[in-house]
């Protein structure tokens, strides 16, 4: 019996070596409201597409791990009330009780690796939460990445996070944490964050090179690839850091803990900010997919032509 079922369209593309992009789940179920989030979700997908990649986005629907979703599959996720959150620790839960769940960057990393999949896009990644000396709460996305062999492209992590302190559990777990075309780690909202980021590289082919570099020398884990928002899309910092100390005092007052925090921050900062986050948060994935899409091309024409 197989762990996963392949969609048509990603069984084809396996069959035929082409480059495919995992896409992860709990972003629609639990960082965006409906129906902006299937929306998103299509608009990423086609993203992927146009750059030449197929696109695999990752979910559990009755205990069922799919790698790939076919349309009415990405509605019923996007509708559907009561999904699970599954990080590494609930997806064997998940699936053997069969309810449906959304991926994190954590689970759906493993189920990339699970069906070969190198290269996975998303928005921003889980890290270390402000207040983390006392909570003790940092992401199962951290370690994964020092697990699991695959390469995430994000837009850095969220100031709802402690970025320095992101920054160091990353280097102990001996994470690479790749900036994109520039010096500075990008904070989500912002292509800055102040912080210099510990490696830059500038060219698809060199991230997939390091890539594939790691996995022939036998090193568990993945890379982090920080690539800044889009110019354009760019939300001034003085504009978002009083609503997200405002989000942070509120989940504290309400005694917010654990898993729920992230969505619980995602959503008030989507209310906060009138939806103006919601915009930018589309631009940077679909920016993330297409340098995902890149890096998964130059990883297929490396092996071909090894
Ligand atoms: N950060 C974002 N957007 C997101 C998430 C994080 O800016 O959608 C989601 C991702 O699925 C990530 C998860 O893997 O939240 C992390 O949750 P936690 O902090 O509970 O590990
Ligand atoms: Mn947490």
């Amino acid at each position: 019996m197989s762990l996963f079922t392949l969609s048509p369209k990603v069984a084809a593309a396996m069959a035929a070596h082409q480059p495919i992009v995992a896409l992860e789940s709990t972003i629609i179920t639990h960082g965006m409201p409906y129906p902006q989030n299937v929306e998103t979700a299509r608009l990423v997908e086609a993203t992927v597409r146009e750059n030449g990649a197929v696109p695999a986005t990752i979910a559990v629907l009755n205990g069922e791990l799919l790698i790939g979703l076919t349309d009415a599959q990405l509605e019923e996720l996007a509708q559907t009330k009561d999904v699970m959150k599954v990080s590494r620790a609930d997806l064997p839960v998940c699936m053997a009780t069969r309810r449906n769940g959304a991926t994190t960057v954590a689970a759906t990393m493993i189920a990339a690796h699970l069906a070969g999949i190198s290269v996975f896009a998303t928005g921003g990644i889980g890290g270390v939460h402000r207040g983390a000396e006392e909570s003790f709460d940092i992401s199962a996305d951290l370690t994964e990445l020092a697990a699991t062999p695959v390469s995430v492209v994000a837009a850095g992590a969220k100031a709802i996070l402690d970025l320095p302190k992101t920054l160091e559990v990353l280097e102990t777990q001996g994470v690479p944490v790749i900036a994109y075309g520039q010096d500075d780690f990008p904070a989500f909202w912002s292509r800055q964050s102040g912080i210099r980021a510990p490696l830059r590289l500038d060219h698809p082919a060199e991230i997939a090179a390091a890539h594939l570099m790691r996995v022939s020398m036998g090193l568990p884990g993945g890379q982090l690839i920080a690539n800044p928002i889009p110019r354009d899309a760019e939300i001034a910092n003085d504009v978002l850091a009083p609503l997200i100390d405002q989000a942070t005092q509120e989940a504290a007052d309400q005694g917010i803990i654990g898993k729920s925090v992230t969505p619980f921050m995602l959503s008030r900062l989507f209310e906060l900010t009138e939806g103006q986050s919601l915009t930018a948060n589309i631009a940077l994935v679909r920016n993330n997919a297409r340098l995902a899409a890149k890096i998964a091309q130059e990883i297929v024409a490396t092996k071909k032509n090894a």
